[in-house]
C-alpha cells in the first residue's frame, strides 16, 4: 500500500479475500503496507534487539545467529508501533475480512529468527492464550523481511478454526510461566504427522500480510536461511468478542487493566481502542 495512511484500506479487501479467509482462515494481502512502514519496524526491530522491552521472549539473548526473539504490547510506550497500529490500515483490512462493523485493538507482537535458528514457532492456535472469545478475533501478521516457507516463514491447517478446538497453549521459548495453569487438550503432534492434515503456507516479501483467524492452527519452522526474518503481528478483535480471562491465559493485561467485564464486549476505549468502524453496507 502506498503512503502511510489507513483510509482506504478496507478497499483492498475483495469478495474474494473474504471468501478465502472464511473458509480457509487465512489469506494472504500483497503488498499491504508500504516500504516506508516496512523501514521503521526494521529499526523498532534493531532497537528492540539492542535494548529489549518488558515483554520479550528470547531464546538466545544477544546472538546475532539461533535466537527467536519476540517483544510485545509496545504500542503505548514506542510511537513508530503506535501509529503503526491506528495508520497502517491493518484495523480497516481485519475488519473487512471478519465481516466485522469495527475493530479493536488487542496487542502487537515482533517476532524476529535470526539466521540458522533452530527453534520453530510450535504448532499452535491464539485463542486459548489470550482472554477473549468470540469467531471474529484474528491476527495481521506483516513480513518486514522476505521469507520463502523453506526458510522461515509462516504455515497453517487450512480450516482448523472450524474444528471447535481449544488447544493447550505452546511455549515459543521451552518455559510454561504461565501456560502452566492451563487445564485443556494438548495440541496434536502437526509436525510429526504432517501429510494428514492440510497444511498451507505463504512466501512472502516485505509489506505483504497474512491475515488469519485466532483459532486457526499455525507454526513456522526456525530459520533455516542466512538473512534475518521479522514480522510484526498485530491482533484485532471484532464485534463478537467477548472478554474471557481464563487460567493459564497471557496475564499481561488481566482484570486489574481493563474495564471490560467477563462474558461481555471490552468496550474499553483505553485498554482496546476502536481502530476502524466500517460503513454500514
Ligand atoms: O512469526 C512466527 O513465527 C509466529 C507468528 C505467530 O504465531 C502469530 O503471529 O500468531
Amino acid at each position: 500500500m502506498s503512503g502511510l495512511q489507513a483510509a482506504d484500506a478496507a478497499d483492498r479487501i475483495t469478495q474474494k479475500h473474504r471468501t478465502v479467509f472464511a473458509a480457509d482462515g487465512v489469506v494472504k494481502i500483497a503488498d499491504a503496507v508500504s516500504g516506508e512502514w516496512v523501514e521503521r519496524i526494521l529499526e523498532v526491530a534493531e532497537q528492540q534487539l539492542r535494548v529489549p522491552g518488558d515483554w520479550v521472549s528470547d531464546t538466545n539473548p544477544g546472538a546475532t545467529e539461533n535466537r527467536l526473539f519476540t517483544s510485545r504490547y509496545r504500542w503505548e510506550v514506542d510511537p513508530v508501533i503506535g501509529e503503526f497500529v491506528f495508520g497502517s490500515g491493518m484495523a480497516q483490512m481485519a475488519a473487512a475480512l471478519m465481516e466485522s462493523r469495527t475493530a479493536r485493538f488487542y496487542f502487537d507482537h515482533l517476532l524476529v529468527k535470526e539466521p540458522r535458528t533452530a527453534s520453530p514457532t510450535p504448532w499452535h492456535q491464539d485463542i486459548p492464550y489470550w482472554p477473549f472469545l468470540g469467531k471474529q478475533i484474528c491476527s495481521a501478521w506483516v513480513a518486514m523481511t522476505a521469507a520463502t516457507v523453506a526458510e522461515s516463514s509462516l504455515e497453517f491447517v487450512r480450516g482448523s478454526h472450524h474444528w471447535d478446538s481449544y488447544y493447550a497453549p505452546e511455549s515459543f521459548d521451552g518455559k510454561r510461566g504461565f501456560m502452566a495453569a492451563f487445564e485443556g487438550e494438548k495440541m496434536p503432534d502437526v509436525e510429526a504427522d504432517r501429510a494428514a492434515y492440510d497444511i498451507v503456507g505463504f512466501d512472502v516479501e516485505p509489506g505483504d500480510a497474512l491475515f488469519f483467524s485466532s483459532w486457526l492452527i499455525h507454526g513456522s519452522p526456525g530459520n533455516a536461511g542466512d538473512r534475518r526474518r521479522v514480522a510484526l503481528s498485530t491482533r484485532w478483535l471484532g464485534d463478537d468478542a467477548v472478554w474471557h480471562p481464563h487460567p493459564g491465559c497471557d496475564p499481561t493485561v488481566g482484570d486489574a487493566d481493563t474495564t471490560a467485564r467477563a462474558g461481555e464486549y471490552p468496550a474499553d476505549d483505553r485498554r482496546f481502542p476502536l481502530v476502524a468502524v466500517q460503513a454500514a453496507a
